[in-house]
């Protein structure tokens, strides 16, 4: 069945093969359907925390909750269809668009990934393109600009209508109109999902539920834009100085 989309950690603690620690102690929890935003400095461990999530690494101590499981318990197969995710470089495939979408998964027919790509947005970039969904791109992007990248990674992460959805929002610039249709689908991608994000836009960061604000792998604050900003915290330094 699909998941209720509550995620605990509990205590957990993360280093790198050999490396200092990355995360101390750190311990939160999303309700099922909150979008919960991290905000930090370079290197303060926002995509540790993603890594953990999607098990590309596993804890050192602590645990991960998925609706109250350990994720070390749980398929790796339900873990890829009920979590989205839309990593900060998105990474593209040698192959054209429809395979970009449902990469191995033969069970996304072609009428799934219009389906998808209409829903976040994809859709009117890629009928610009001469051969369409058949469209040739390249690891590096090929024709594909950044804006495009993005909601094409939107679009994969969507193909199985994930409970929870996790983004790491790409920092490099792109136009207006596709900055809007970003903004666009992200409101609508985001709806009825549990998701973190890990915001770089100030415009993204507030509409957030709830604010995590990490320091070297602690957490340091957590709460609304407003609870965050009447503090005069770190969040207030890192956004409004
Ligand atoms: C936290 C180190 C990195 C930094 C710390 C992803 C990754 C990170 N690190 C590794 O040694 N190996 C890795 O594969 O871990 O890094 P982060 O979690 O990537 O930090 P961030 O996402 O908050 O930073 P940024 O720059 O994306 O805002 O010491 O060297
Ligand atoms: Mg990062």
């Amino acid at each position: 069945g699909r998941f209720r989309g509550e995620i605990e950690f509990r205590n957990v603690w993360f280093a790198y093969e050999g490396e200092d620690w990355v995360l101390k102690d750190v311990s939160f929890k999303v309700e099922p359907g909150e979008t919960v935003a991290l905000v930090g400095a370079t290197g303060a461990g926002k995509t540790s925390i993603i890594n953990l999530i999607c098990r590309f690494y596993d804890v050192n101590r602590g645990q991960i909750l998925v609706d109250g499981v350990d994720i070390r318990d749980m398929r790796q197969s339900d873990l890829r269809r009920q979590i989205g995710v839309v990593q900060q470089d998105v990474f593209l495939f040698s192959g054209d668009i429809k395979y970009n979408i449902r990469l191995n998964d033969t069970e996304i027919d072609d009428e799934k990934i219009r389906e998808v790509a209409r829903y976040t947005n994809a859709h009117r970039f890629i009928e610009t393109k001469p051969n369409k969904y058949d469209e040739e791109v390249t690891e590096r992007g090929g024709t594909l600009s950044a804006g495009q990248r993005q909601l094409l990674a939107f679009a994969r992460a969507l193909a199985f209508d994930p409970a929870i959805l996790i983004l790491d929002e790409a920092t490099s610039a792109v136009d207006t109109e596709t900055e809007s249709l970003i903004q666009d689908a992200l409101e609508k991608i985001t709806r009825g999902r549990t998701t973190i994000i890990i915001a770089h836009r100030l415009s993204t960061v507030q509409h957030a539920d709830k604010i995590i604000v990490l320091h070297k792998g602690r957490i340091r604050e957590c709460g609304t834009h407003e609870e965050l900003l009447e503090k005069r915290g770190l969040y207030y330094k890192l956004y409004l100085l």
